[in-house]
């Protein structure tokens, strides 16, 4: 089984790649590309680089070069939910785009023709995700993930995002993966730990804490892999 994990910056994967200790890289369009094996499993590791754009580019690299069966995102995020403390994991059930906008069309804000509002994660890896949680007594919200090229640090668009598209939380990549992944066919999973609640001093409280969420995520993640082999 071929599995691969990807974030957007070189501090989301980081964590992993400690922890995996030895790996190959390979260069593709850009972007480097770690692999290595755990347990059996053949890993890919990549980071994207930020924003819905590099994040398709890397999740369809990795499933159609490197031919990848399952994709785990791993990173951080801003709060929506006020039950989302910094540290804290949610794990996306679906995922919309918030900065999509053919309104002026009569479509729904985030909607585009021949495509879907909202992308589900796929079920047998939530499973898995809660049997961690539980495990390791953690707490994990399932909930909506909203996905834009925008960092949100501002209290008004925040809220915009929460009630119109009932997001728990939003980040810059999720929603793009989760298109190419529906697209190919591929089961995947969002899982992000929250970095700053995306208000007035968002900018701050992610500078404090990327580091430390990443690795929460990354955790987890890697305790999921334990339960895929
Ligand atoms: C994007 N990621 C942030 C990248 C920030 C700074 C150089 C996650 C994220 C996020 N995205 C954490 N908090 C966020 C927020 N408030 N708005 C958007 O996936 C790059």
């Amino acid at each position: 089984m071929k599995i691969a994990i990807m974030g957007a910056m070189q501090e989301e994967i980081e964590p992993l790649l400690e922890f995996f200790e030895k790996y190959e890289t390979i260069e593709v369009a850009g972007n480097k590309y770690y692999t290595t094996e755990y347990k059996g499993l053949e890993l890919i590791i990549a980071y994207s680089k930020i924003g819905k754009v590099f994040a398709s580019l890397t999740a369809s690299t990795m499933i159609q070069k490197f031919g990848a069966e399952k994709l785990l995102f791993s990173g951080v995020a801003g709060a929506i939910n006020p039950k989302l403390k910094i540290g804290d994991l949610i794990v996306a059930t679906s995922l919309c785009q918030h900065d999509v906008d053919i309104t002026a069309f009569g479509h729904p804000s985030g909607f585009i023709p021949e495509g879907k509002l909202f992308y589900e994660s796929d079920k047998e890896l939530l499973e898995i995700a809660k049997g961690v949680a539980s495990d390791m007594g953690k707490p994990l919200l399932e909930g909506v993930i909203a996905t834009g090229d925008q960092f949100v640090a501002d209290e008004v668009r925040k809220d915009w995002i929460g009630t119109t598209f009932k997001a728990d939380a939003l980040e810059m990549e999720g929603a793009s993966v989760a298109v190419v992944c529906d697209a190919l066919e591929v089961p995947f999973f969002v899982l992000r730990a929250i970095s700053d609640t995306a208000d007035m001093d968002a900018g701050f409280s992610f500078d404090e804490f990327l580091k430390s969420s990443a690795k929460e995520s990354a955790k987890f993640t890697i305790s999921m892999l334990d339960k895929m082999v």
